[in-house]
């Protein structure tokens, strides 16, 4: 799932320059015609309030239809906007929009009605100006909620694409332990790795076809621990792990990270707390020192981690296994 597709919403005064814009195009459209008629001015103010309404209209259904139904989205998703969004706001925003569209049929048909009743061309040219006041009075009073919408839109356009219904592996540790170098091990993407701490700063996602099951991996920046002290990027990682989760890859960096072995314990434990199904991969076994490694693995295996990955290979059985026995 992914929100590139939302509708650019323009500032009110837009809607408004542009309705009454076409409207005047199809009226001098009409008035130029050779047959005019007598009845020209009347069919001209007629055409203008259908312009309008035609316009208007399209704009406004557009934006309500390309916004996806808040209450049906995956529960990843919702409390992504609510982490990142005033979920209030945004429904209130959408509700106002569908307020504005019902209320410009209403004046439309109303005047549309008095116009083509009228027999006077003084009172026909009032009409159409109240018809101009009270669209845009309508419009006007939605301007806030089109605002809002607009900033809606840019935060949900950058939402990581998560397939919410596919097995999916999240990819956990410290930074620069090589969680996004395992991801590539993994699936062969080939996101931007680098020497130093928080590289990733969105989620990388990978897919891989496993035991003929196409599974999601998710490489999640930053450490995952403190909702609140997060950064809206750490936020997502946060509510994929939790919403989307089957299984967390924890990366234990066995070489020199600089974060010790207490710390990467501590990190382990807290993620255990979410419940999930977690395996751990040592990385940098390579440089490592054996006596390091044996020293870790022994303290894992205290902690019920009697299996420590180090072959990306032996990773996959593993989530092979857990993909038949769901
Ligand atoms: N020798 C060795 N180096 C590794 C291994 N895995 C990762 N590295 C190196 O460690 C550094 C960090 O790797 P990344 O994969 O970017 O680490 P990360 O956890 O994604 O880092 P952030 O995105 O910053 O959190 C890079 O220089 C990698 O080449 C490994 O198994 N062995
Ligand atoms: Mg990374």
């Amino acid at each position: 799932m992914n929100f590139q597709g939302l509708a650019k919403i323009e500032k009110h005064q837009w809607y408004i320059d542009l309705a009454f814009r076409n409207a005047n195009k199809a009226a001098k459209e009409l008035k130029s015609q050779k047959r005019a008629g007598p009845n020209v001015i009347k069919r001209a103010d007629l055409a203008k309030v259908r312009m309008v309404n035609r316009t208007l209209k399209r704009h406004f259904d557009l934006i309500l239809t390309s916004f996806p139904s808040i209450d049906s989205l995956p529960e990843f998703y919702q409390e992504l906007l609510r982490a990142t969004l005033d979920y209030a706001m945004l429904k209130k925003s959408l509700g106002a929009v569908s307020w504005a569209s019902k209320k410009i049929d209403f004046f439309s048909e109303s005047f549309d009605r008095k116009i083509r009743r009228c027999q006077e061309f003084k009172r026909m040219t009032s009409y159409s100006r109240e018809y101009h006041g009270r669209i845009a009075s309508v419009i006007k009073q939605i301007s806030g909620a089109l605002d809002y919408l607009e900033i809606t839109r840019k935060v949900m356009k950058g939402y990581p694409s998560v397939k919410t219904k596919l097995f999916t592996v999240c990819i956990a540790g410290f930074p620069n332990v090589g969680k996004t170098t395992l991801l590539s091990k993994l699936t062969g993407s080939t996101p931007e790795i680098a020497d130093y701490a928080f590289t990733t700063r969105e989620i990388n996602i990978g897919y891989e076809r496993i035991n003929n099951h196409k599974v999601q991996f998710i490489d999640t920046p930053g450490t995952l621990a403190r909702f609140n002290k997060m950064n809206p990027i750490e936020k997502q990682a946060y509510l994929a792990v939790k919403y989307c989760a089957d299984m967390i890859i924890f990366v234990f960096d066995a070489g020199d990270a600089g974060y010790g072995d207490d710390a990467q314990f501590k990190l382990l434990k807290s993620l255990e707390s979410m419940g999930k199904n977690m395996v751990v991969y040592a990385s940098k076994t390579d440089i490592a020192e054996q006596n390091v490694v044996s020293t870790i693995q022994a303290k894992l295996k205290k902690s019920g981690f009697e299996i420590i990955y180090k072959d990306p290979k032996d990773l996959k059985s593993n989530i092979s296994k857990q993909i038949s026995e769901q």
